[in-house]
């Protein structure tokens, strides 16, 4: 029994004591509970089902070991994981992450955003998410396909085309891909699409590379239309430089917007002039072929500045450049509670979210109390698996559509998104807050799909 909200903290003071140590799990938690505590009010049967409390538990979690070799005959053990969190809505369905800060705790965050996210995109996907704590960077490609090997070897047995489909994320990309499914397919000696962001010869789907970026700006185009705005002569600053920053960058050019910043973990580059195609097309060989840094795009061109980070600075400089539009397209967390006052300060009052969960607690209340136009991640970025939702339909027809297709299919789905989060905090009283909107939206769908099926 109980308020709402005395049934919220009690609900994350057990997240809490549960789940020790997983603060980007907790934190995706309380955000969502938050949000739906209007909802739970409204409909009590949420609560008497533990609809959440089943949520936040994942279906099934599997940890493993990676064991590889280098290029010099030294022996490598990582630490591989799938955390399978929902299947009510279809196959678990999310990225791989491969980055030396992933753990248990890191991706049951980034799983239980993807089962709202995906429940979103109007296609039937559950949400999941893997990887493992191995750093590609100055790994050769002969390691980095040992190492996908060495992974695939031991995932096979818990994925499929019906079951769990992995996709990239950061640090897996096209390269990952191939190697991961290069080994799948030899070991259950099946061509099936287990895996998405395949290449276009093999499976994969046009625009899937370009649709966590396109779908950013898209969504971004939609929410400046609820105030016949447009992107057209926007500042627009970008964090990131790879997959999601690079195609961000790609659409926003295309719509008349002018980016500013990249960055990556060592610093940003600012270029007043705002990148263009040719620069474009320099910044994908440097990250796609070369691997290098974008420190390297400020050395190239003139005008351009690089400001390495400062690891004991309270803020990030690259949120204090004066701008219209921000699309945080990096990592979690990394616009903390004074970045987001520097954007607001600087004039940004649209943000639209590349990445998982970019923006901290304290951020994100600021962006909401501002009434600027803030969509987030779980709304915002849903190109990406969306896409890979189309990409999972080809593979199932076995046909590839023209890319005019996928891409106006990509349209109408952020469309449709953006829809469903005005819609519903319209519904529940906070008109204009998409946070609201995206987590009861997703919340609802997974919910009564559960519902429906017992207890399970
Ligand atoms: P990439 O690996 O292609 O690029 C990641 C970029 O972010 C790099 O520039 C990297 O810099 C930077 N970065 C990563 N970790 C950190 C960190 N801890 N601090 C600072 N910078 C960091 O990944 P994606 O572009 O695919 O992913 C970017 C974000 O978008 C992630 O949050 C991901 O979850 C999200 N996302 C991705 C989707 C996809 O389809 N790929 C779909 C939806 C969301 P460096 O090289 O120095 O590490
Ligand atoms: O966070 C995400 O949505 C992704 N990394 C994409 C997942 C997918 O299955 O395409």
């Amino acid at each position: 029994g109980g308020t709402v909200s005395t049934y919220v903290e009690r609900l994350m003071a057990a997240v809490e004591a549960k789940n020790p140590g997983e603060l980007e799990f907790h934190q995706a938690v309380r955000e969502v509970a938050t949000s739906i505590e209007l909802l739970l009010e409204r409909e009590p049967v949420y609560r008497e089902a533990k609809i959440l409390e089943r949520m936040i538990e994942p279906e099934r979690v599997l940890m493993f070991r990676v064991p590889w070799v280098d290029d010099h005959g030294e022996i490598h053990v990582n630490r591989g994981f799938r955390v399978e969190m929902s299947s009510a809505i279809g196959p678990y369905k999310g990225g791989l992450r491969f980055h030396p800060t992933v753990d248990l705790g890191l991706l049951k965050f980034l799983a239980f955003e993807q089962v709202l996210k995906n429940a979103l995109t109007t296609l039937p996907m559950g949400g999941g998410k893997g990887g493992a704590d191995f750093d590609p960077k100055g790994k050769s490609d002969a390691e980095v396909m040992r190492f996908c090997q060495s992974f695939m070897t031991e995932l096979q047995r818990h994925i499929g085309p019906n079951t769990d489909v992995p996709a990239g994320d950061i640090g897996v990309g096209g390269r990952e891909i191939g190697y991961l499914f290069g080994q799948y397919k030899r070991i259950k000696n099946e061509f099936t699409g287990v895996l998405t962001g395949k290449g276009l010869e093999w499976g994969g789907s046009l625009i899937r590379p370009e649709a966590t970026g396109y779908g950013a700006v898209y969504f971004a185009h939609e929410m400046l239309l609820t105030r016949e705005d447009s992107l057209e002569a926007k500042t627009c600053l970008v964090s990131g430089s790879g997959n999601v920053a690079q195609y961000t960058v790609e659409k926003l050019m295309d719509m008349g917007a002018k980016v500013v910043t990249l960055s990556d973990s060592e610093g940003f580059v600012l270029d007043p002039a705002g990148i263009d195609n040719e620069k474009l097309t320099w910044i994908m060989e440097l990250k796609n072929e070369r691997r290098g840094r974008i420190s390297e795009y400020a050395e190239r061109f003139p005008g351009v500045t690089f400001t390495p980070y400062d690891p004991t600075a309270d803020a990030n400089p690259l949120w204090s450049v004066p701008a219209d539009c921000a699309f945080p397209s990096a990592t979690q967390n990394e616009i903390n509670a004074k970045d987001a006052a520097n954007l607001l300060a600087g004039g940004v009052y649209v943000v639209s979210e590349g990445a998982n969960m970019p923006t901290s607690p304290e951020g994100v209340e600021q962006f909401v109390q501002a009434g600027i136009l803030y969509g987030p991640g779980k709304a915002a970025n849903a190109g990406g698996v969306a896409v890979s939702g189309l990409e999972m339909a080809q593979d199932s027809l076995r046909m590839a559509w023209p890319r005019e297709e996928v891409d106006a299919r990509l349209k109408e789905i952020m469309k449709s998104i953006h829809k469903q989060c005005r819609q519903t905090a319209e519904e529940f009283g906070t008109p204009g807050n998409y946070v609201n909107g995206a987590n009861i939206a997703g919340f609802v769908k997974v919910a009564d799909a559960m519902l429906d099926q017992g207890l399970v």
